[in-house]
């Protein structure tokens, strides 16, 4: 006997979302020399990487001692710089590092990006602890819903698609109606950078869901670039999730990453977005 299955909801887009994270928290300036930490620097490689293919640029800010901060000023700074020299999509971290404490992570709104990210759980992160409990997560999500800032949902494990879903049904769409999701596969205590991960959380995401990226961590980088491309996907590529362009060859620039996401996604014929689809991907305000 048959037993009918919902159907699953279509996500299929022409066009590919390129995001960029071109510095994060965890790589230092003494060891990455190249690595973008200043506000000269990223609205830079925020220009160059627009140019090659991107269309939002998730942003972590560093300190005049290039060590990662939340200074509000500072991220203010840094939105407006990018809206002036950009049509990059501005979408700023509020999951810092792993030290940052979680009264601070919630002041990054004030900053008024377009979009944030919303990490779906605490992780193990390597050696340290990446916290984000469930009542973090829904003051997170009520204050981007009341600054009418689009979270991106940052989903490091398989049960975090479980507590996206359990946040969709208690608090509701988000703002602008969109519901786009990141999976951060390969980080040490997360799910692996496979194929067979990433397919499986795909295949686990709420029917609300309106689209979906990956990014693999370090070696992960392009094979879950070439599986998100495949299975419909788009894709997230910077400095934050990798510095090795190839078998013994850093990255020198983030716009190297960026110009590889954007030639294997016109292989594919889906070829990069404009910032403007993007914008109406998202459901992000105009600002
Ligand atoms: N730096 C990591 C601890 C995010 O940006 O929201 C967290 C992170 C996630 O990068
Ligand atoms: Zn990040």
């Amino acid at each position: 006997m048959s037993q009918s299955r919902p159907t699953p909801p279509s996500r299929a887009s022409a066009h590919t979302l390129i995001t960029v994270a071109p510095t994060g928290a965890e790589s230092t300036k003494v060891d990455v020399p190249q690595l973008p930490t200043t506000l000269e620097e990223q609205v830079d490689t925020a220009r160059r990487c627009e140019a090659a293919g991107a269309s939002l640029i998730h942003l972590h800010i560093r300190d005049a001692d290039h060590r990662p901060t939340l200074d509000q000023s500072r991220l203010r700074a840094s939105v407006e710089a990018l809206r002036e020299q950009t049509d990059l999509v501005v979408q700023l971290s509020t999951g810092g590092s792993v030290h940052d404490p979680l009264g601070q992570r919630l002041t990054v709104l004030d900053a008024e990006p377009d979009s944030c990210s919303l990490t779906c759980g605490t992780t193990n992160f390597g050696d340290d602890v990446f916290l984000n409990p469930w009542p973090f997560m829904v003051q997170l999500y009520r204050q981007s819903v009341e600054r009418e800032v689009v979270p991106e949902f940052e989903l490091f494990d398989l049960g975090h698609v479980a507590a996206l879903r359990r946040l969709l049904d208690q608090e509701g769409l988000p703002y602008g109606g969109r519901v786009h999701v990141d999976f951060v596969t390969g980080v040490p205590g997360g799910m692996p950078g496979t194929a067979a991960a990433l397919l499986a959380g795909v295949a686990l995401l709420p029917a609300e869901v309106t689209s979906w990226s990956a990014t693999g961590i370090g070696r992960a980088h392009l094979p879950i670039a070439a599986t998100a491309l495949a299975a419909g996907g788009h894709l997230r590529v910077g400095m934050e999730d990798n510095l090795v362009y190839a078998r013994g060859r850093a990255v020198e620039h983030n716009d190297e990453l960026v110009s590889r996401a954007a030639e294997l996604a016109t292989l594919m014929e889906r070829p990069p977005m404009t910032t403007a689809d993007a914008r109406a991907l998202l459901g992000v305000k105009r600002r």
